[in-house]
């Protein structure tokens, strides 16, 4: 027997019987364990060795290529009833799933070997930590779920300490897409994912476990499980303040976790506690407080140079897989801005010629321990996370959205999240550039109805001593001619730096209908190329505008029906009744 907890030992065998795998492999997370299952694939050809001078210790998977983004049309949440998986999932009753999945697995790994991965999400010892086991086929799997959790033998101990954990059954099949569904069972805390390699289907730690079946876990419980990077600002006299910040997949998470201060801010740190999710809890004493379930990146490669984030920029020059980029001719990775050598070969493995489209996929991943980022932050670590000061939402928007508002209060700071919208990009298979409502950056990861969250959220905000404030950003707006209107990356700074200021009492703000912004002084531009209409454009209100906004974030409301909170309604109607 592989383990004490008898559960854990019947549902492998029970998965065993189904699947018929040749070996079994339970997975103790050493680093000889890593070692060899690297060269085991080196052998197989699943991955490529990359030129070990300049990148020691980095790999090229090359994903098949119609398995490279989460599948978001194939991912189901599966509650008995319907109305609590919500108009955002896709729903199947249960029993249902289970059978359609169950022919799927029946003899999927013969000739195989099954890895038996434990991991952890969250510091091991960290009381908000919660447990999972993903069963897989895939080697590729087990070692980028090695970088990304903390996996193997202290995962199983808790484990076997707590007796509970999430269960999650993944393989990927044929790589078939007609024979791929990520389906969730959150009242049974489970998971099952086939015919997808792709990091979101099948990592399962990360977005099936930490953020479909976590927020639902979480609503039970009595916390949020988020779509967001948690980032500590230290200012020159040493003090820090954490910020979690909700966007969508591909709008610069990675970016601001790790965000480098420009020469004009001498003195300042950043601090990255997290890139992608963020589990936050109200503690004893009414503080907000997050940890990253996380301990390892899945960041997108394309844009990544010493200009827009030299921290990952450094990061993945070591110790990385990278999946579905370029390589140069002496096999070094290469994608589109990366500013250095130029591509031989594409994503696919063929000569690159421009006609064939980007180098690079866009979607084309790295995946590193979050240790060898040069501003990881030692709280990531810390078991009782850190205190949060503000909530930021944001989005990718070409117009509309200013540079920055802050909301009234909590209740309204919820509005501004529910009725948060962003233009869609190459992280899941759909038309990209298209405008879509991405409430709380959560709209691929809910598990369940979006009514309810809503309702949680204005609950938990009731909990805290002070609920932290809430703003919205918005880094993408566009002037007539496509030309970005602010500078973006390091120079955010400033606009974090603004927030906070707020949050400290420190500088007052100007209202409007929607919320309130920074007077135009309150916001260092010294040393910026930013003209003064510009400023004044990214800081504007378009009454008419937003009064369609709040208008259709109105209709977005009501389409999810009587469960949706009377006090969101009211605040909505409220913002619109300013605009008018
Ligand atoms: C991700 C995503 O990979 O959001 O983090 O798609
Ligand atoms: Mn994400």
């Amino acid at each position: 027997m592989a383990t004490t907890n008898q559960e854990l030992q019947k549902w492998v065998d029970d998965v065993a019987r189904l699947t018929r795998p040749d070996n079994i492999h339970w997975c103790d997370g050493s680093e000889t364990e890593y070692q060899g299952l690297v060269k085991q694939m080196l052998a197989s050809g699943e991955l490529l060795e990359l030129n070990q001078d300049t990148h020691p210790g980095c790999y090229l998977h090359r994903s098949d290529p119609t398995d490279v983004a989460r599948v978001e049309h194939l991912t189901y949440v599966c509650t008995r009833k319907r109305d609590d998986a919500g108009p955002n999932n896709h729903w199947l009753a249960p029993a249902e799933a289970h059978e359609r999945m169950d022919k799927l697995f029946e003899g999927c790994m013969q000739g195989r070997t099954m890895y038996v991965i434990p991991y952890c999400m969250g510091p091991i010892d960290s009381p908000y930590a919660r447990c999972g086991v993903e069963i897989t086929d895939s080697p590729y799997v087990a070692v980028n779920m090695r970088l990304m959790t903390r996996m193997g033998a202290a995962a199983l101990a808790r484990i076997e300490r707590d007796g509970s954990f999430v269960r999650g059954l993944h393989s990927i099949g044929e790589l078939d897409p007609e024979q791929r569904f990520i389906m969730h069972f959150p009242e049974e805390l489970s998971i099952k994912s086939f015919g997808s390699g792709y990091g979101g289907n099948a990592l399962l730690g990360k977005k099936c476990h930490a953020l479909r079946i976590a927020s639902w876990q979480a609503r039970q419980e009595g916390w949020l499980a988020e779509h967001m990077l948690i980032v500590g600002v230290e200012n020159p006299q040493g003090e820090t303040h954490y910020l979690a910040c909700a966007f969508p997949s591909a709008c610069g998470k990675t970016n601001l976790a790790m965000l480098l201060p420009p020469a004009s801010h001498a003195g300042w740190k950043i601090w990255t506690v997290g890139d992608d999710i963020a589990w936050l809890h109200v503690d004893d004493k009414g503080q907000l407080r997050a940890i990253n379930p996380e301990a390892g990146y899945f960041g997108v490669v394309p844009g990544t140079n010493a200009k827009t984030n030299r921290n990952a920029y450094d990061m993945i020059g070591r110790d990385t897989i990278f999946t579905n980029v370029a390589v140069t001719a002496d096999n070094q990775p290469w994608w589109e801005d990366k500013d250095t050598g130029e591509p031989a070969l594409d994503w696919q493995g063929r000569q690159y010629t421009p006609g064939n489209g980007k180098a690079a996929h866009p979607n084309s991943r790295f995946t590193v321990a979050a240790k060898h980022n040069p501003s990881w932050s030692p709280r990531a670590e810390d078991p009782s996370g850190v205190p949060i000061s503000a909530i930021v939402f944001g989005g990718r928007r070409r117009e509309l959205a200013p540079l920055v508002y802050e909301a009234r209060d909590w209740q309204h700071g919820v509005l501004v999240g529910a009725g948060m919208a962003s233009e869609t990009t190459a992280a899941a298979t759909s038309k990209v550039g298209v405008v879509r409502r991405d409430p709380m950056a959560m709209k691929p990861f809910c598990g369940y109805n979006f009514a309810d969250y809503w309702a949680h959220w204005l609950a938990l905000g009731e909990r805290a001593a002070e609920p932290p404030r809430v703003f919205h950003v918005n880094w993408f707006r566009q002037d007539e001619r496509g030309r970005f209107l602010w500078p973006g990356f390091g120079e955010n700074l400033r606009v974090l730096r603004w927030m906070i200021d707020r949050c400290e009492g420190r500088i007052e703000a100007r209202d409007t209908p929607i919320g309130l912004l920074p007077h135009p002084g309150d916001l260092d531009t010294d040393g910026l190329a930013v003209e003064d209409d510009t400023l004044e454009a990214l800081l504007s209100v378009d009454s008419s505008a937003w009064q369609q906004e709040m208008t259709e974030i109105g209709k977005y409301l009501e389409s999810f029906g009587e469960r949706v909170p009377a006090e969101l309604k009211a605040r909505q109607e409220e913002v619109l009744k300013r605009l008018s």
